[in-house]
């Protein structure tokens, strides 16, 4: 409950901070996007993990507060990369099921984006697998119109929750994003090999395109470049960094 005021206090006060985690193309290496992953550090508390705090926002309603606030940074920070002349890129944030399943998430994106000009096509937003099993007819409905306005959309920690492949076919996404818990291994445990070999096919077979999570070693990395697998993001090249030292790792590609 001490914990709850002080996160109803730092989502009103904005003392919440994204920072980025760089995702890159397998077979160039270059940037192509940023998963934005929020950071919360109390004066007293230090920094509390999202593993706490994004289930307390959940229960406590207060994720509908901070998911905008994480939604508006994105908006406004991509277009400001954007206006300067930076490389061209998407940002994806990650969105809980109580956020899809209320239903207004269509109206308030299209709001935001049309407020900071930053174009649809470059937003990308994460729902997880349990996410999309709660309310199916609203989560679709709402998957529905935030792709009318041109958001991609990404299914997280694939392979991780109580899925059946039809609602893969089903549900209109972009992307697939294989857990990182089948990658950490991959290259010495043969069943993790031939799981994330598997889903990369199964995606490039409903044409999504497919991301790995977690990668931490070159070996992994040319496993995947072997399977075909489309974008990367993990340790290997960059844990996730606050805004201005992003800025200058896209900048450096120019
Ligand atoms: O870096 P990591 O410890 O940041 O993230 C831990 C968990 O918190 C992940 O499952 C991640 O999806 C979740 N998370 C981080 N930022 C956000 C956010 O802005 N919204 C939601 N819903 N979850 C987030
Ligand atoms: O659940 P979601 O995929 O949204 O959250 C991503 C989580 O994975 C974050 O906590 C992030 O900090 C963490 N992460 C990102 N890259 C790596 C990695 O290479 N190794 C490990 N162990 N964790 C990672
Ligand atoms: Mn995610
Ligand atoms: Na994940």
């Amino acid at each position: 409950l001490v914990l709850e005021g002080r996160l109803r206090n730092a989502v009103k006060t904005g003392q919440l901070h994204c920072y980025y985690q760089p995702q890159l193309e397998v077979a160039t290496g270059r940037i192509i996007g940023a998963e934005l992953l929020l950071r919360w550090r109390d004066p007293e508390l230090g920094f509390v993990s999202p593993e706490i705090f994004i289930p307390l926002a959940e229960s406590s309603g207060l994720i509908h507060a901070l998911g905008i606030q994480v939604l508006q940074q994105a908006c406004v920070q991509g277009k400001a990369w954007l206006d300067e002349g930076l490389p061209a890129i998407s940002l994806a944030v990650n969105v809980s099921a109580h956020q899809f399943s209320r239903g207004e998430l269509g109206q308030q994106v299209r709001t935001l984006l049309a407020e900071t000009g930053f174009p649809a096509k470059f937003l990308e937003l994460e729902v997880t697998e349990s996410a999309l099993m709660q309310d199916e007819d609203k989560v679709i409905e709402t998957m529905q119109q935030l792709r009318a306005t041109g958001v991609r959309l990404a299914i997280d920690d694939f392979g991780t929750g109580y899925s059946s492949l039809a609602y893969l076919q089903r549900l209109p996404l972009d992307i697939l994003k294989v857990d990182r818990r089948f990658i950490c291994n991959m290259t010495t445990n043969p069943d993790n090999q031939q799981i994330t070999k598997a889903i990369i096919e199964l995606g490039h077979t409903l044409r999504f395109e497919v991301l790995a999570e977690g990668v931490e070693t070159a070996e992994q990395l040319a496993m995947l470049q072997q399977m075909s697998c489309n974008y990367y993001q993990g340790y290997y090249f960059s844990k996730p960094v606050p805004a201005e030292t992003f800025r200058q790792l896209l900048a450096q590609q120019q």
